[in-house]
């Protein structure tokens, strides 16, 4: 499971840089002299007081963007794929490559979504540290997914509303990926900490135009949403902090994604090595900030078999094997995605041995594996 570091890194390590040499030069000053001190204070006092008006009066947050859908690209770099996943049962007509880290939470999701719906998709194995093969993207995480359409190369960024955009495609039959990209626009904001920052709209709803649904199909996909959204937002948190718990741990799992995303193939040496012991490194002490940024408990492990308890409730709650009942819904699929992209960590290991979640799991594993979703999609 990788998570990446560039803004947290910047984040931790220049911060710590600065305090150092904060510490350095406090040092060095003489003892204050109490009158320059006294009107220095008062100074400070001053300007301190008239900021905070200044800022209480100010709108922290602002809308910054006029753009509102993910542009289309004229090239993409001429990059041979890391692999091709072909599904012989692929009838959607969608050619597709996903620009990934194998072990992202967010890139296994997306492969899960893919596999189980039986749809092909080339791979473009992206270095973490340097991220040259989306240096053409100006959005700057993964996964990206780039659908050709009639109109050109069609990006769609971040895992969730992939998912979205390409169940729309599946199910609703008659639109092309560029229109459906329309349904979810995105606004770029500066937060309250002053960074700019972009919200995709309506990420986690598959857009179908049906005359009517029952309540009981209603409240079904509200569910849906809230667990997509969960996996997201709470169960993505406790990874990190366990998959990097310990320098070892760390180190063991940079190994590990190496041999998944076989890096040896992808990268020269030194770039694998780079990746392997600054990433370990970095993530270590990203850990830690992430534990205490999302109130993880101090043992971080519970934190991990709670959140996991919480989901299996729900499962258990509507009585068949999956959240979707017979079959996985995109909640399942959600879950099972971020949950796999640390299935070789020792976390996951002890998640196996801590809680009961390896039944659906492992059930979840041989339906993505076995493309059972394809039959459901009209061709
Ligand atoms: N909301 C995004 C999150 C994607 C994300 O954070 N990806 C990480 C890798 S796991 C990344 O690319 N980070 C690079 C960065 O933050 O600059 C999604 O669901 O796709």
């Amino acid at each position: 499971m990788l998570i990446l570091p560039n803004r947290l890194f910047v984040q931790t390590v220049l911060p710590v840089s600065r305090l150092l040499v904060r510490n350095v030069s406090s040092g060095k000053q003489k003892k204050g002299i109490f009158g320059i001190g006294f009107a220095s204070a008062s100074v400070g006092l001053l300007l301190g007081t008239g900021y905070s008006i200044y800022y209480m009066n100010k709108p922290n947050a602002h809308l910054v963007n006029e753009e509102t859908r993910i542009k289309l690209v004229e090239y993409v770099p001429d990059i041979k794929p890391s692999k091709i996943i072909k599904h012989v049962e692929d009838r959607s007509g969608l050619e597709l490559t996903l620009y990934q880290y194998q072990t992202c939470p967010f890139c296994c999701k997306v492969r899960a979504f893919l596999d189980y719906y039986g749809i092909s998709y080339n791979v473009i194995e992206v270095d973490p540290v340097l991220r040259q093969a989306i240096k053409w993207s100006p959005y700057k995480k993964v996964p990206i997914l780039v659908a050709k359409s009639e109109q050109g190369l069609q990006p769609l960024n971040d895992s969730s509303m992939i998912v979205s955009a390409i169940a729309t495609y599946l199910f609703e039959g008659n639109k092309d990926i560029y229109e459906i990209v329309n349904y979810y626009p995105f606004i770029s904001y500066v937060n309250d900490g002053g960074r700019k920052t972009s919200e995709i709209m309506n990420k986690y709803f598959v857009m179908l135009s049906r005359a009517s649904r029952s309540k009981a199909d209603e409240l079904d996909e509200k569910e849906e949403r809230k667990w997509r959204s969960w996996a997201d937002e709470v169960l993505v948190h406790t990874l990190s902090p366990n998959v990097y718990r310990t320098r070892d741990e760390a180190l063991q799992a940079f190994r590990w994604f190496s041999d998944v995303g076989e890096w040896e193939m992808n990268f020269p040496a030194w770039e694998r090595h780079l990746i392997i012991y600054a990433g370990a490194a970095a993530m270590w002490l990203i850990g830690k900030r992430l534990k205490k940024r999302h109130n993880l408990k101090d043992d971080v492990r519970q934190s991990l078999y709670d959140e996991c308890n919480v989901w299996l409730k729900a499962v258990r709650a509507k009585g068949g094997r999956f959240l979707g009942g017979d079959r996985p819904n995109l909640g399942d699929l959600a879950v099972y995605g971020v949950l796999s992209s640390i299935e070789g960590c020792r976390a996951f290991e002890d998640l196996l041995g801590h809680t009961k979640i390896g039944g659906w799991y492992f059930e979840m594993k041989e339906v993505v594996g076995r493309s059972e979703g394809a039959k459901l999609i009209r061709s």
